[in-house]
């Protein structure tokens, strides 16, 4: 069953079919036609927009198809050094749109659907999201798929096939509620299943020892990984790359026809049905306590079946001559997105140990030069550490090998090290705590990969100089910064196509959504009132299609000439979207104070919040449903509701992302200081023409420098500020600000209805203490805070110099493109060139 489809191709001399990609939009109407008759997936009599959406899609598919065979046969002749990102999320989002942008065949296929009697965007519409991750890292690895595409780098996403997905979230009278969210109900015309792509993974079992001494994995139960690959075209360029996601399986044999004969259906299938929880759900994320053992067995099923994979792409090229292992690491670079998949580095080991005869040097150096780690976050909580007991039970050879590491690793630093003897402890692989042993999955990562990076400046300098110092002394060279991007195409170019039409038209070129950096052209044009003008409209326009999407799914009408402030992402008490909250009830307050001449005087403003809380992360529910409580007091009362309104967007993903970024003016991005590793919605905002509010946090202080201190509203503690202030607080030192007090006093006084919120704004009392104490330093920062506000309110009334720093928010993003952070990965740490097909 090992085999990765390597090919004995039908003979050239028989040409295909004639399938011609059609270019005129009648005959590509005439190809959506042919869909919806000879790939029929409903009843023949129905076209709506459903049907048209299927059809249309596989039209694209069609071309896709041609493009993306084209690239696997010339990866495989030109056999250039690939890189494989191995991650256990991708938040794919929508594909359609994104497939006829980077094909640039938006208009032929806009008409081609208005001749079938159906608009564009109500087909796209139709399109589930494929949300196969939890937030930003899951939304950087799509992002980065799309850059190393469109730079035409040889390389491939490896992923998980879950069944279902991030939840959807609703909003109820008790706050949010989740159901699954079944993105592959009616199936994906994105996804082709490689039926010849099939792998053995093993779990269990135990080690046997052979007379030779070598070792081998024995028994435990084995599974199928089947793989299901997405097509990931580059912008206009043929390169079409893969994004390969696996599926567990059981095979025919392990059904017991016998048992199941004799009524035992259960049993019968026992590992079929073992095999399907695998890929059942994505693990939601966010540092949780649950299904560890079925967490660790994904992880694993990924790293081993991808590098079943990778090795045998490796053996294959090169037909005929034998490869010598040590080109492995001229051929292969292995990116770890953050420590989920982190057992690639025991599994290669163990591959080439055991499967292929190497010597523990020979693989540890193949292994130690092929595979680099990213980090993504420095929350303790986060950081993965495996019970040694769990491991050693599904994983006993691995566990040998990961012990082995270890002990080299401790040898090494008494030997050529002593001055670090005092550290071992720390530094070590494995953690003997007596009460739960474990092994720390980003020690394994920092000894056993070539680099280490942090994914914006602020954040490596922080692990530098505090998660990973010690092995800085070791291996100064090791550890590298590759700030974070998003790609252009998504996030600007189709997400926006008016204010795209207009920078286009202003630079004199479009060559700015592969070239980001051309986006400083607009700064000497920042006071053109014509071009002021245009942007306005092309902002108004956002908005508009915003406060429509925020009618239908909320029933809420906002208005478009009041300022859109926007803070969208994963609910968390280190986001605090409690500050943001607070802030909003603090200015609702003030609002009821004043005389109706006052309030005229006010800048109207329009609070949207949005994210999903996970689902035991009772704090951050409870946040959630402040929210919306808010929202139904201040949106329903008379005297305000004109200057004010709060909204909770529901069910927050990548497709309303793109409705909702496109139409804001301020976007908050308030962490406390040193948290947020760096964000990435921080820098789709400022593209779109945001201006941010922010804490000194991750990207933000990347983005500040590039859009211009004056454009950029800044509040809070800095990072280095933030040791001492916890220390104040838990000497007593803290002195709250009296509008603070003003604003959780008025949610306790019920003004916001009957629900509970004192173990919500307890956690912000006290000194310290599990939940209280205010960790978060949500009181620290509040003054600093209201203040930046009234000079966002004071500034908005400023049209010219508003739209002025919008236009240089879009003008200073450049830095910020995928691109740019993918070209870095591939100079500095892959070590890989671009392999354009012909
Ligand atoms: C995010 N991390 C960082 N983690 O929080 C964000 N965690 O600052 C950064 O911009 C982004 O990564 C990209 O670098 C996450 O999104 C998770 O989703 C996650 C998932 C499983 C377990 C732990």
């Amino acid at each position: 069953t090992k085999s990765n489809g390597s090919f004995n191709k039908t003979p050239d001399k028989i040409p295909v079919a004639a399938h011609p990609l059609a270019e005129d939009p009648t005959d590509i109407a005439s190809n959506i036609k042919y869909h919806s008759q000879y790939s029929p997936h409903f009843s023949p009599i129905k076209f709506e927009p459903e049907q048209a959406y299927y059809a249309a899609a596989e039209s694209v598919r069609d071309r896709l198809i041609q493009q993306w065979n084209e690239t696997y046969l010339h990866y495989h002749k030109v056999d250039p050094k690939q890189t494989y990102y191995l991650s256990m999320e991708f938040l794919q989002g929508r594909a359609l749109t994104n497939a006829i942008g980077n094909l640039d065949i938006q208009d032929a296929y806009s008409s081609a659907l208005n001749k079938l009697g159906h608009e564009l965007e109500e087909i796209t519409e139709q399109e589930k999201d494929m949300a196969l991750g939890n937030g930003g890292l899951g939304r950087l690895a799509s992002c980065f798929l799309d850059s190393m595409a469109t730079l035409n780098l040889p390389a491939w996403g490896y992923g998980l096939r879950y069944r279902y997905g991030l939840f959807k979230q609703s909003i109820s009278k008790s706050g949010q509620e989740e159901m699954a969210e079944d993105w592959l109900e009616k199936f994906s015309p994105w996804e082709v299943v490689r039926h010849d792509v099939v792998f053995p993974v093993r779990f269990f079992g135990r080690v046997e020892v052979l007379p030779t001494g070598s070792r081998k994995w024995v028994d435990g139960e084995v599974l199928q990984a089947l793989a299901y690959d997405i097509p990931i075209p580059g912008y206009k360029t043929k390169n079409t790359n893969s994004l390969r996601l696996w599926e567990a399986k059981a095979s025919a044999q392990d059904f017991n026809l016998f048992q199941f004969n004799d009524g035992q259906y259960q049993s019968a299938a026992e590992l079929h049905a073992r095999a399907q929880q695998i890929c059942a759900v994505l693990y939601p994320g966010d540092a949780t306590e649950e299904g560890k053992l079925l967490r660790l067995k994904q992880q694993f099923f990924l790293c081993s079946a991808s590098l079943q994979d990778i090795i045998s792409r490796f053996k294959e090229r090169k037909e005929g001559t034998k490869r010598e292992w040590s080109e492995f690491p001229t051929k292969v670079a292995v990116q770890l997105n953050d420590t989920h998949p982190t057992l690639a580095i025991p599994e290669l080991m163990r591959l080439l140990m055991d499967e292929e005869g190497l010597g523990w040097d020979e693989a540890w150096d193949v292994t130690s030069r092929s595979i680099a780690y990213t980090n993504h976050t420095v929350l303790p909580e986060a950081l993965e550490k495996w019970s040694q007991v769990v491991m050693s039970k599904l994983l006993p050879r691995h566990m040998e090998i990961i012990e082995e590491i270890d002990k080299r690793f401790i040898a090494m630093i008494k030997s050529t090290r002593p001055d670090l003897e005092n550290k071992i402890s720390d530094m070590r692989i494995l953690d003997h705590n007596p009460n739960k042993p474990v092994v720390r999955m980003a020690n394994l990562c920092v000894v056993s990969g070539h680099t280490v990076n942090g994914v914006a400046q602020l954040h490596s300098d922080i692990l530098k100089a505090e998660l990973f110092a010690d092995y800085v002394s070791i291996w100064p060279n090791k550890f590298q910064n590759k700030t974070n991007g998003i790609t252009p195409r998504r996030w600007l170019r189709f997400c926006s196509p008016e204010l795209s039409q207009i920078i286009t038209k202003w630079l004199k070129t479009d060559k700015w959504v592969t070239n980001l950096d051309l986006l400083v052209g607009l700064r000497e044009f920042a006071d053109n009132p014509e071009l002021q003008a245009e942007w306005e409209s092309a902002k108004m326009a956002n908005k508009q299609r915003l406060a429509q999407y925020i009618l239908k799914v909320t029933g809420e009408t906002i208005d478009p000439n009041t300022l859109f402030d926007i803070q969208v992402k994963r609910i968390h008490e280190y986001k605090r979207q409690l500050l943001n909250i607070l802030g909003a009830v603090y200015r609702y307050k003030k609002l009821k104070e004043m005389s109706p001449e006052e309030r005229k005087a006010t800048t109207p403003r329009t609070i949207m919040i949005g994210g999903k809380a996970f689902a035991t992360y009772t704090n951050a529910k409870r946040i959630v449903k402040l929210v919306d409580d808010v929202g139904a007091v201040v949106n329903t009362d008379p005297e305000v509701n004109e200057y004010l309104k709060v909204v909770f967007v529901p069910n927050y993903n990548v497709s309303v992302a793109e409705v909702l970024i496109p139409g804001s003016e301020v976007s908050q991005h308030i962490s406390t200081a040193g948290m947020e590793a760096s964000g990435t919605s921080n820098m789709k905002f400022a593209l779109n023409g945001c201006l941010i509010i922010g804490t000194l946090d991750g990207a933000n202080v990347e983005i500040r420098e590039e859009v211009g201190e004056d454009n950029f509203f800044l509040f809070g503690a800095t990072a280095d500020q933030v040791p001492k202030l916890r220390k104040d607080r838990e000497n007593g030192l803290f002195k709250p600000d009296p509008r603070y007090e003003e604003a959780k006093e008025l949610i306790r006084s019920k003004a916001f209805g009957n629900y509970d919120y004192n173990p919500l704004l307890d956690s912000l009392e006290g000194n310290s203490g599990y939940g209280r104490g205010d960790y978060f330093l949500v009181g620290h920062d509040f003054p600093t805070y209201i203040d930046i506000q009234a000079k966002v309110d004071e500034a908005y009334k400023d049209r010219k110099r508003w739209i002025k720093m919008s236009i240089l928010s879009t003008a200073g993003s450049g830095k910020f493109s995928s691109d740019r952070t993918i070209s870095q990965y591939a100079k500095e740490i892959w070590k890989i060139e671009a392999c354009p097909v012909p």
